[in-house]
């Protein structure tokens, strides 16, 4: 009974004070689940760099990228950040996820774009309650001071956010502190979906049949350069990757995909975690692939 309780909760919670956040909730029949490793992955070593710069480009319809659940994801203390380019999305649009776990019912944090362009970050705690930040207007939790979160006007921008084990959650946009929020909610532990970019997971509203967590919040735009820190970055820190790029030597670096492949279905993981992921739905070919581009 627990997990269709807790559900209902977060409905009330989230239709009640977050408007139009159902968009991409439907799952089609068939829908294939993202949180079941497929036996045919076997990424093996990355290939050398050849210079070459590719990136991503997701369709706002079901392009993401996944990568496999490892016990190294961080959860309460973390930095994320990557380059994006898209111009204002009609609802939400995930850059990079630790979306809703199918069993525990818990996401522990998403970095996203919100309807008219700003960014926005959702917290999950365990007992299911949402925050939303920088506006704090989902289960209200601390304080926030924010600046301009406007990123989606069609140019490449670095966003990044860092939560340390004092619960402040910092956002940076092209290594400019925008927003910051101190005492904010404790993110999930109990999470072992899929890493998501492009798309989240976890829908607002009955679980469908079989239980599993749809993705949903499909990014209509570039993504390059998604990295993940099990622990804060300071301002320097971010400001130097807005500037150079992610070194991967730097410490605890938990992944970072410069997707620079630009060809086949994995995207290696360059950090010493191995992170590797796919893309689409599948590692085979499939609709749910974004595309290559140069
Ligand atoms: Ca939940
Ligand atoms: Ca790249
Ligand atoms: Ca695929
Ligand atoms: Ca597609």
């Amino acid at each position: 009974m627990r997990p269709v309780r807790a559900r209902g909760w977060a409905i009330v919670l989230l239709l009640g004070t977050v408007g139009s956040c159902g968009e991409g909730e439907q799952g089609p029949t068939g829908t294939v689940v993202d949180d079941e490793l497929p036996s045919s992955f076997n990424p093996g070593d990355p290939p050398p760099e050849t210079g070459e710069q590719f990136h991503l480009m997701f369709d706002g319809v079901d392009d993401r990228v996944l990568i496999p659940w490892d016990a190294s994801f961080p959860t309460d203390v973390f930095t994320v950040s990557a380059r994006i380019r898209l111009m204002p999305p009609s609802g939400r649009a995930a850059i990079i996820a630790r979306g809703e776990d199918d069993d525990s019912f818990n996401l522990s944090w998403q970095l996203y774009v919100k309807s008219g362009g700003f960014l926005e970050v959702m917290l999950e705690a365990s007992n299911e309650d949402n925050y939303c930040y920088p506006n704090n207007d989902c289960v209200p939790q601390g304080v926030c001071n924010s600046n301009d979160m406007f990123v989606a006007d069609g140019t490449w921008r670095h966003v990044a956010i860092t939560r340390d084990a004092g619960a402040t959650l910092v956002f940076y946009v092209d290594g400019v502190e925008q927003a910051r929020c101190e005492g904010t909610g404790i993110p999930s532990f109990n999470n072992r979906q899929f890493l998501s970019v492009g798309a989240t997971h976890g829908q607002i509203g009955p679980l469908p049949p079989g239980g599993k967590e749809p993705p949903i919040w499909f990014f209509p735009g570039e993504i390059d350069d998604p990295a993940m820190w099990s622990r804060s970055l300071s301002a320097s820190e971010i400001q130097a990757v807005h500037a150079t790029g992610v070194d991967v030597s730097s410490s605890a670096l938990r992944g970072y995909w410069n997707l620079n492949e630009g060809q086949g279905q994995t995207v290696f993981d360059r950090s010493p975690e191995s992170n590797h992921g796919y893309r689409g739905a599948d590692p085979a070919t499939d609709a749910a692939d974004p595309a290559w581009v140069p």
